[in-house]
């Protein structure tokens, strides 16, 4: 056996007493790699970040201007579809909800919904509740480092699960956008690229909601 395979192993047995791992998944140590289509080139002189639906006003604002808005990390862990997790992540970046407490969203009062769109017309959705909560946030940083391109740079969306916040509704990793451009509040459920492929709307890790 390698020394990897023993650390991941060593992390697997712990999460496991924790109860932190979901049915069916297993621990990673190395970060994969899974999206569909190209890696988009960032280019801060025309990246923006637009806002749209169900919001008192449309928005949009500069990768310079979005840089100015409150910071905040969160510690999760994540759990992708395909079947692996890791532990104890750590995601730098803004809260939608401290976005909206602060006025920079103002939604209205129809919003139920949040579609995440990115680059190359991906897209995700999320109920707005999940979106207000506090394991979900757009980042631009992972362990301490700028997201690498592979991984969603300059922003992206971040769903996972805290460890003692059992109520919190926890989906699969896809429900995360990469290359995040922008987020459309709505009235009903629209859904986004896997979820239109066959995959589970809601996602729920513990529930192993993985295929629709
Ligand atoms: N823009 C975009 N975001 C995406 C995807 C994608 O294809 N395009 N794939 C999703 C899926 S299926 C997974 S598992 C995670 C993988 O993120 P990672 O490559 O950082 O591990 O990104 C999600 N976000
Ligand atoms: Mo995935």
């Amino acid at each position: 056996m390698t020394e990897t395979e023993r650390d991941r192993r060593e992390v697997e047995e712990q999460v496991r007493r924790q109860g932190r791992l979901p049915p069916n998944q297993a621990v990673t140590v190395k970060f994969p790699v899974l999206h569909y289509g190209p890696i988009p080139v960032f280019n801060p002189e025309t990246w923006n970040f637009r806002v749209w639906g169900e919001v008192i006003e449309n928005r949009d604002w500069s990768w310079e201007e979005f840089n100015q808005f409150p910071r905040t990390s969160l510690k999760m862990d994540i759990h992708c579809v395909t079947g692996w997790s890791m532990f104890d992540t750590i995601w730098e970046g803004v809260s939608v909800a401290d976005l909206i407490n602060e006025g920079f969203i103002q939604i209205k009062p129809t919003a139920q919904y949040v579609l995440q769109h990115a680059e190359h017309g991906y897209a995700t959705n999320l109920p707005l509740e999940t979106v207000l909560a506090n394991n979900f946030i757009l980042a631009t940083h992972f362990n301490g480092q700028i997201l690498t391109p592979e991984h969603g740079f300059p922003l992206r969306g971040v769903i996972g699960s805290i460890i003692g916040q059992p109520d919190l509704k926890q989906s699969y990793f896809w429900k995360g956008a990469k290359w995040l451009r922008g987020l459309e509040f709505l009235k009903e459920d629209k859904l986004g690229f896997w979820e239109n492929a066959g995959y589970h709307n809601r996602g729920d890790v513990w529930k192993e909601e993985r295929y629709g």
